[in-house]
């Protein structure tokens, strides 16, 4: 499956779908950005994806830089994990009881995520930041959680507050329907700011249960941590006895095989993590130090269950694309090579048309801002011109290439993406930022 330019493209059933779906989904989508709204214009309803491929109920074809948001770090309908779920259905889709394949999943885990020593299986990236929340309060005997501005860990009720992602796109980075309670034990740091986070401490003394953070933030655009940032954090928790917990539902076997946490040499005491684990399936977990995951039951007091927890569908997809991930020595250099290849691209576009528009990536994510300064935390991000994003992601759609219909969101590419879909994106890109300011 290859794209071209789209120019010509007509997105009639699409728009067909869209008014369907409407009419018994609110909004039409089952998660808020995929309804286009910040960018505008229809959602595009996918019919198959093959490889760095996608294409669209209309038959129109792109080169997919959102990867499910994450997970196909190998590309779609990889044979292994095809195979890996078409051999596992055939022994039913859910026991309700434990199998041999959740172990194989969680030793790949234990062996590749540096602070991880015992993992529990979950159903999505959501559950197991709450569930991580709720161990961490338990553990430590604390009620109070530090998160940052801009980051998402799901839509669990004390993290939607000064939320990212589709919270951030749609201007609501605090829900209704979040209760006061609820709220009073979130306080809320800048990112990469760990004085800000030291004031919260030291005038909270003794009730802070845990720091969450996304240790590279992807959920208000692509955002490094800033040198110092991680280790600042991983002092102050040492020093206070606060359980520190680093979201990489999306950065985890992404930009390392051991995540953040691997690339920059900082080790929380536990870890989140979804999407690449689950090979596209519903998965999450989390993790950490032996002595505060015993702590879950039925070993410890902190209940938290699931039906569907370690579904074997989901855990052999999920082990076919972690033993890939441990056999490939080459992954990460290859993964590498392709991002600072787009990366020179986009900016020798920029310099070319005398734009200064900041770029950021690590690893195979990363983001491009409508914004002339460093994008370091969530108020510089928002300082985006979104407008301008709108209009180029609908430009590089005509070009051939799906980016995330949000500023607030990074892009991910996959081991399928090559020579031809790096030549490709970077002419879209130029042609697009063209459009974007003639
Ligand atoms: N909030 C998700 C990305 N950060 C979007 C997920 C989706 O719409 O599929």
């Amino acid at each position: 499956m290859q794209a071209g330019s789209n120019l010509q493209r007509t997105i009639s059933t699409s728009k067909q779908l869209f008014d369907a779906a409407q009419q018994v989904i609110p909004g039409g989508v089952n998660s808020p950005v995929r309804a286009f709204k910040s960018v505008g214009g229809t959602p595009l309803f996918i019919e198959r994806a093959e490889g760095a491929y996608m294409e669209d109920a209309d038959g129109n074809r792109y080169i997919d830089y959102i990867g499910s948001w994450g997970p196909m770090i190998f590309g779609h309908t990889h044979p292994d994990v095809v195979e890996a779920v078409k051999s596992a259905v055939d022994n039913s889709t859910s026991f309700g009881a434990p199998t041999k394949v959740e172990i194989d999943v969680a030793q790949l885990i234990v062996d590749m995520v540096p602070s991880i020593e015992k993992v529990r299986m979950v159903n999505s990236g959501t559950e197991a930041t709450m569930s991580a929340a709720r161990l961490a309060r338990g553990y430590t005997g604390r009620d109070k959680i530090i998160k940052f501005e801009g980051n998402y860990h799901g839509h669990g009720d004390f993290f939607l507050i000064e939320a990212g992602s589709g919270a951030a796109t749609f201007g609501e980075p605090n829900s209704p329907g979040v209760t006061e309670g609820n709220a009073k034990d979130t306080l809320v740091a800048r990112y990469n700011d760990v004085e800000h986070v030291e004031t919260l401490v030291d005038s909270n003394p003794g009730e802070i249960a845990c720091i969450i953070l996304e240790p590279l933030a992807g959920n208000m655009g692509c955002v490094p941590p800033e040198p110092g940032f991680l280790e600042g954090l991983r002092a102050l928790c040492d020093e206070h006895g606060i359980v520190l917990i680093f979201d990489e539902v999306m950065t985890g076997f992404r930009v390392a095989r051991g995540g953040v946490q691997e690339r920059f040499g900082v080790v929380p005491d536990m870890t989140t993590l979804g999407k690449i684990i689950g090979g596209g399936l519903p998965v999450g977990a989390y993790g950490g130090r032996k002595d505060i995951m015993d702590f879950v039951s039925p070993s410890g007091p902190v209940y938290q269950a699931g039906t569907l927890s370690g579904n074997p569908l989901a855990m052999r997809a999920g082990y076919a694309v972690l033993k890939k991930i441990a056999d490939t020595t080459d992954l990460y250099d290859t993964l590498e090579a392709y991002g600072q290849a787009l990366e020179e691209g986009i900016k020798g576009n920029l310099n070319d048309l005398g734009l200064n528009y900041y770029t950021t990536r690590v690893g195979s994510m990363g983001s491009l801002f409508f914004n002339e300064d460093r994008v370091v935390d969530f108020a510089s991000a928002q300082a985006c011109d979104l407008e301008r994003y709108g209009k180029y992601f609908h430009a590089m759609l005509d070009e051939g290439v799906y980016l995330a219909p949000s500023q607030f969101e990074a892009y991910f590419f996959s081991t399928m993406h090559g020579a031809e879909e790096l030549e490709q994106t970077i002419k879209a890109n130029r042609r697009a930022l063209e459009r974007v300011h003639a």
